[in-house]
Parts: C-alpha cells; structure tokens; sequence
C-alpha cells in the first residue's frame, strides 16, 4: 500500500480530553450549526484506522460514482482482507468455528438492504445492496441469502483462514467468552459517504464478535442500530458491543439528535450517555460515527482508543475520537 496516511487527533472537544457522562447532560441543541464551507464535497467516512476504504470510496466519489455505490466499494476492501479478523474473509468464528457475516446499506432515498449470518460469501455489503435492489425484501438470513448470493454469482468460498481456525482451536480450551474493547483496531467497518450531488449513503460490516454464540446476530445488519440515514439530516453507524446498540437503537437515535439541532459531535456524545448512564460495569466497548448534511463530523466511544479514517479532498487521515474513559 503505498497510498499517503497520516494520523492526526481531532480539535472536536479537546483532542483526548476526558469528558465525564455527567457533563454531557448540560449539552444543549446548537442553535446555530457552524457554517462548514470549508468542509466541501465529497467525503468519506469509516470506523476504526480502515484507511485504504475509505480512500478508496473517496476516489470513486472523486469519479462522480454514487454515495452508496462508493461505500460498498469501499468496505469491500475489508471484506477482502484476510488479516482483518472482524471482517469479510478471514473473519474470527462463532463458537461452532463457522465464520457468519453480517451487512446492511442504507440509500438516500431511505432504502435499506440487510444479510445476516451469511456462510461462504465474502462480499455481503454488495449482497445486501443487491438485497436492496433485486428482491421485494429488506433483509435476508442465513442459507436464503447465501443462495440468493449464489444465484446472483457471488463466488463461494471457505471464509475461515487457517490462522482463524488455530485461534478458534486455543479458544476451545478455555470456551471463555469475552468480547474484546478495540480489537486490533479494525473491527466492523461502517462507513458514510457523501458525493459530489451532497447525497449521503452508509454501509456496514462485520463477522460480529469472536466465538458468539451460533446463530447470534449483532446490531451491524439491523438498519436503526448499527447504520442509520436520513438525506436530509445525516447518517450514523456504530461499532462496538452490538447488544448495547441494539438496546438504545444507537444509529437511528444519533440521527434524530442531530434532527433536533444537535451537532454530530453533541449527538454521539448523548447516544453513548444513553448507554453508560448509571451503569457501574463498563468492560465493553461501544462508539459511534456520525455526519450531518453539511459535511460536519462527530465521534465517540465509552473507552479511549476508537479511531475513524476520514477521506477528504484526495488524502484520508485517521483521526482519534474522544472518549468517556
Ligand atoms: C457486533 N457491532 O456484531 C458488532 C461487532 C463490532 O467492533 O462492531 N466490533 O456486535
């Protein structure tokens, strides 16, 4: 890879200045947003230091390609990367050692596509899409997507590398369950793009969390918790501990903040205090990314250490979010 990258920290509320749940409750709706001129045309946005997606969506943005149309392109990148153990092939196992994936896609139409717990397809953001544009469905499981993959002419293949397998076989020795905060600092990918027409479109996937339990679904495929647009306000997708999302529909209530007048940066805040408030056992991991209709950014985390990678006129930085912890 020899594309430029650089990593930065964000100004957005003080770099990595600790900001204490309690102190979110005096966030008020912004009145007036910033104007964001500088902000421009298009942009990508993805989770975690995914740098090469995002870049790779920005280039298509750059061609006139669609928002939605330049995600996929973009997550496909992960999709492919064996090493990117939370992804796509090579992707850690459920308990049962079968690699199941998970995806959605959301349009600026309000058009959403979803698999969950696809077998042997590698590419289930494209899936979902299809999902999304060739059925009269918004989502499908399992074995009908996989043979709805198959009849589109996905390629079948086994999506457990051996070094998943050997990890999946130390694992069995102790069966402990613990999902992991920031693993390897890739993780799912959600990813937001706005083109050139100021059209906003999302894409999320993942293999979900290390050795779940077989048939477990996380938030990542449901449209509302781990991926969530509204053209005409904004998109959110989040990563993380997918229980947690699923609970406070965590995408859906990003975007409806920021419907409210908050800034993307005050709407993730309030949706991750939505989750930490007045809970003792924190062990967990949940973030949130979000972009508004003028280009203007937001995220945030329960611990220090999530990261976004951010495609801007022709470069991508990878960005540190703040955090509660
Ligand atoms: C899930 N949210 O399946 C996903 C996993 C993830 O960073 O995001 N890991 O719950």
């Amino acid at each position: 890879m020899d594309r430029r990258h650089f990593v930065t920290s964000t100004t957005l509320g003080g770099g990595s200045l600790l900001v204490h749940p309690h102190l979110l409750a005096n966030v008020s709706p912004t009145t007036k947003q910033v104007p964001s001129i500088e902000n421009g045309f298009p942009l990508a946005i993805s989770t975690w230091n995914n740098i090469e997606a995002s870049q790779v969506a920005g280039e298509n943005l750059e061609k006139n390609i669609d928002a939605l149309t330049a995600a996929v392109q973009g997550v496909a990148v992960e999709e492919a990367d064996k090493t990117n153990r939370t992804v796509g092939y090579g992707g850690a196992p459920d308990r049962s050692g079968k690699v199941t994936l998970d995806a959605c896609v959301m349009n600026a139409r309000g058009n959403c596509g979803s698999v969950m717990a696809v077998e042997n397809i590698v590419h289930v953001a494209a899936l979902a899409k299809d999902v999304m544009e060739k059925t009269p469905h918004v989502i499908l499981s399992g074995n009908g997507a996989r043979k709805f993959a198959i009849q589109q002419g996905y390629k079948v293949i086994d999506l457990l590398t051996d070094q998943s397998r050997r990890l999946w076989l130390e694992w069995l020795q102790k069966e402990h369950y613990k999902p992991v905060i920031n693993a390897g600092h890739h993780d799912t990918i959600g990813m937001l793009c706005i083109d050139k027409s100021n059209d906003i479109s999302g894409v999320c996937s993942t293999s979900g969390l290390a050795y779940k339990m077989e048939g477990r679904i996380g938030d990542s495929p449901i449209i509302g918790s781990g991926l969530f647009v509204d053209n005409e306000i904004g998109g959110a997708v989040a990563t993380g501990l997918g229980e947690e999302v699923i609970k406070t529909v965590g995408s859906f209530l990003v975007v409806e903040l920021i419907r409210q007048g908050f800034s993307p940066q005050e709407s993730c805040q309030k949706a991750i205090e939505r989750i930490v408030k007045g809970r003792k056992n924190l062990d967990f991991q949940v973030a949130y990314l979000a972009v508004n209709k003028k280009g203007d950014i937001g995220a945030y985390s329960i611990h220090k250490g999530f990261t976004y990678a951010l495609y801007k006129k022709g470069q991508t930085l990878e960005i540190q979010s703040n955090s509660v912890y």
